[in-house]
């Protein structure tokens, strides 16, 4: 695979969908990382970004990448937040609202695992492993009221949320991810702290968490809203 020429003259040359022609561009970009090395790979990933977010149909994934990680943001900038700005608020329909701050929840019991990464858009990274703490467990110190059936979480994008049913956000996989690859997760993986949901694709598991509401309904987030599965589990 590489920066082969142009398809050339024909029907598709002058009328070719936009997509098309970015897809091509970056089967260029791709080759030169490919020769370049990895670190090269790793800023592209970067840069390709913002082009996967104006590409809907997902070819973008077809890049030949390798199975690396892209940073998505459906916002611009995020301001960064670190232990003595971030806070974790629990609240909504539950008995006892929390506000945790990084220290509270490096204090908790800590989960770890190796897990593969599934984008719902086709690429995937093997093997990250993760260290957090469950949900399960702010939920269940929380303690939602009868009336709760979902959990929205929030972004301090200001604009990200994500759904999950209250029986989904309990399965022992879907942890409130403080450590990646051993190490805190970094800003552009939505650390300080994000969400990590293994059996669901990873538009699932919001970046740069701020909130759990608990909720009396199921209704869609951001992508959920865009068209993306409610139910976001992986193979389905
Ligand atoms: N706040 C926020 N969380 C988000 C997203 C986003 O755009 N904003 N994108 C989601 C999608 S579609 C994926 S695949 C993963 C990507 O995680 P990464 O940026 O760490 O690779 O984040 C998810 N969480
Ligand atoms: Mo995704």
């Amino acid at each position: 695979m590489g920066a082969g020429p142009d398809p050339g003259p024909g029907p598709g040359s002058d009328g070719a969908p936009v997509g098309r022609r970015v897809v091509l561009g970056l089967l260029g970009l791709g080759a030169l990382g490919v020769v370049t090395g990895a670190s090269v790979q790793d800023g592209l990933s970067k840069l390709l970004a913002p082009v996967q977010l104006r590409d809907p149909t997902g070819l973008t994934s077809l890049v030949p990448l390798g199975n690396t990680w892209r940073y998505y943001s459906v916002t611009g900038a995020v301001e960064p937040r670190d232990a003595t700005t971030y806070s974790l608020k629990v609240a909504g329909l539950v008995d006892h609202p929390t506000t945790y701050r990084l220290r509270d929840l490096e204090a908790l019991p800590q989960l770890s695992f190796t897990d593969t990464f599934h984008c719902v858009t086709g690429w995937h990274v093997p093997d990250v492993p993760w260290t957090g703490v469950r949900l399960s467990d702010l939920l269940d110190r929380a303690a939602p009221t009868s009336k709760a059936v979902g959990v929205r979480f929030h972004s301090f994008d200001g604009t990200y949320s994500v759904n999950m049913t209250l029986d989904q956000a309990r399965a022992d996989d879907v942890v409130v991810a403080l450590g990646m690859y051993g190490k805190p997760v970094t800003h552009d993986h939505g650390g300080p702290v994000r969400i990590y949901s293994g059996s669901m694709y990873g538009y699932k598991s919001t970046k740069w968490l701020s909130e759990i509401e608990v909720t009396d309904n199921n209704d869609p987030g951001y992508w959920e809203a865009r068209g993306y599965p409610l139910d976001g589990f992986i193979g389905e």
